[in-house]
């Protein structure tokens, strides 16, 4: 497409410096909900330019190491306020470059101001522990250190709300970043650049540089200067950096897909539970690793929760999220929308009813955008590719089962385990639940979307590979646990063997 006259050309920033790609390329940023619509110019980067940003990375950090963390956690915070006093500013850009609709947009840029504050607020907190030694006159202690220049690489879906899990952490542990956000939403990733700068971080700490997944990520993933991987996005991709940091020995955090669960069992309220599968499934119009893509219905109730799921399907509105009465907004892209219509003929060819939806919408409000209808299929066994595949949009299973037992069944019948819920009255199906449910979140009486970040964040099985974003677990991925023995006797002491204590 013919780049638009007025759009703006963004640039990487490294060391503090606008820069172009090294090659001149460029790609555009455009409104999912009105594709003409162009929101900025960005290089589209290669090898060089992410070189480029490591090597500032690397010479920004023994200063930005030195400081101390409580010093770090005060440009943090401000970058904290910052976010919070723009909000409003940023949502708005959010749902234009995104898609997500206005409210949901301001609850991420919440979530990245939650975080902000968490972590700038853990400045001050312990960094290890000290332990008693086995021997007279020897301490004993850890203590954790940033590992140096890190890589931070994140999905669309949450373009501010999923850096900031990653970036605050990272950065109050004393590591420089480079980061490279999704094609997808660059400015929002620029606009929480600029805050950053804004709130006083040294140049050369934080530095972004734009582009594709296969050329700028693979040039992050390789580069020997990286210390460490975080990246947040498709199992596909997240199994290809383990592969590439296996074979480098490099620390990687991934974290990804979800076919996550709601059980609905005979005894549950049953309009909250369908006002929970709703937003949990059709909520950011499915693209959530966290979305309730699969719903597990009692029998019993699995009519009368199937016609009233159906009744508010049918009402839902779709359009431009800038319109605060739309409660369902576009698609990511062109791409997407393809994939997502292309389980609707999967399920269709299965054999599974399609209750509702089914079609790439057609209504004034959703010309020149990318808008799925919120899509059911009902009667959908465990075994199909629409129970099993992370569909990553409007699209929800409904599979039946006789009890609890089954239901638990079917919902740890996953290659993921990001998050899990169930709704009901009976407290022993709760706990049971808790207990017996394979995967890193569960909720009860809640959908399995809306993850607060005072709680670590992650998954079991192919969603991750065992860490955590956010919560008491957030600085882990990015450092490294020193252990330390001071022996102040002034002899020679050796430990397991001396026992004359
Ligand atoms: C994601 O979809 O990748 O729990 C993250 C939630 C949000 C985060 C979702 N707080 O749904």
């Amino acid at each position: 497409m013919p780049v638009a006259q007025s759009a703006q050309l963004f640039h990487n920033v490294i060391a503090g410096k606008r820069v172009e790609s090294r090659s001149g390329n460029t790609f555009e940023s455009r409104n999912p909900a009105h594709w003409d619509q162009v929101l900025g110019v960005f290089p589209r980067s290669g090898k060089e330019d992410v070189a480029a940003a490591v090597a500032a990375a690397q010479v920004a950090f023994p200063s930005w190491r030195s400081l101390p963390a409580p010093s770090r956690g005060e440009i943090l915070l401000k970058a904290a306020m910052l976010l919070e006093q723009r909000k409003e500013e940023l949502a708005r850009t959010m749902t234009q470059e995104m898609g997500k609709v206005l409210i949901e947009a301001r609850g991420d840029v919440q979530e990245a101001i939650d975080m902000g504050k968490y972590i700038a607020g853990g400045a001050r907190r312990p960094t290890g522990e000290t332990v008693p030694s086995e021997l007279r006159n020897k301490w004993a202690m850890t203590t954790r250190v940033p590992i140096g220049t890190v890589g931070i690489i994140t999905p669309w879906n949450f373009p501010m709300a999923i850096p900031s899990w990653k970036i605050f952490p990272a950065l109050l542990a004393g590591n420089t970043v480079v980061f490279k956000p999704a094609e997808d939403t660059p400015l929002c990733a620029l606009r929480l650049v600029e805050i950053f700068e804004e709130a006083g971080l040294p140049a050369g700490v934080l530095n972004i540089v734009f582009g594709l997944g296969e050329e700028a990520g693979e040039a992050l993933i390789r580069h020997p200067g990286v210390g460490a991987i975080a990246f947040t996005g498709s199992s596909e991709v997240g199994a290809h950096i383990g592969e590439v940091c296996g074979a480098s020995l490099k620390r990687y955090s991934v974290e990804l897909g979800g076919k996550n669960p709601i059980i609905v069992m005979d005894d549950a309220d049953l309009s909250l539970a369908v006002d929970g599968a709703l937003w949990g499934a059709f909520g950011t119009s499915g693209q959530r690793c966290t979305a309730s893509s699969r719903l597990i219905v009692h029998d019993k109730v699995y009519d009368r929760f199937l016609g009233e799921l159906k009744e508010h399907v049918l009402g839902l509105r779709l359009g431009d999220g800038l319109d605060e009465s739309v409660e369902v907004g576009p698609v990511i892209n062109e791409k997407q929308l393809e994939r997502i219509h292309s389980y609707t003929g999967i399920g269709r060819e299965e054999g599974a009813k399609l209750v509702t939806g089914g079609n790439i919408a057609k209504t004034p409000a959703t010309a020149g955008g990318f808008f799925y209808e919120p899509t059911v299929f009902a009667e959908v066994a465990p075994t199909m590719r629409i129970a099993k595949e992370e569909i990553f949009g409007p699209t929800v299973v409904v599979l039946r089962v006789a009890g609890f037992e089954e239901a638990v069944a079917a919902a740890n019948e996953s290659s993921y385990g990001l998050s899990a819920s169930i709704y009901t009255s009976n407290v022993n199906y709760a706990f049971a639940a808790m207990e017996a449910l394979n995967t890193g979140i569960v909720y009860v009486n809640a959908p399995t979307i809306g993850a607060e970040i005072q709680l670590p964040f992650g998954g079991v099985k192919s969603t991750g590979n065992g860490h955590r974003d956010a919560g008491t677990l957030a600085m882990e991925q990015f450092t490294e646990v020193k252990s330390i023995y001071v022996d102040f006797s002034g002899r020679l002491q050796r430990a397991q063997i001396d026992t004359d204590r």
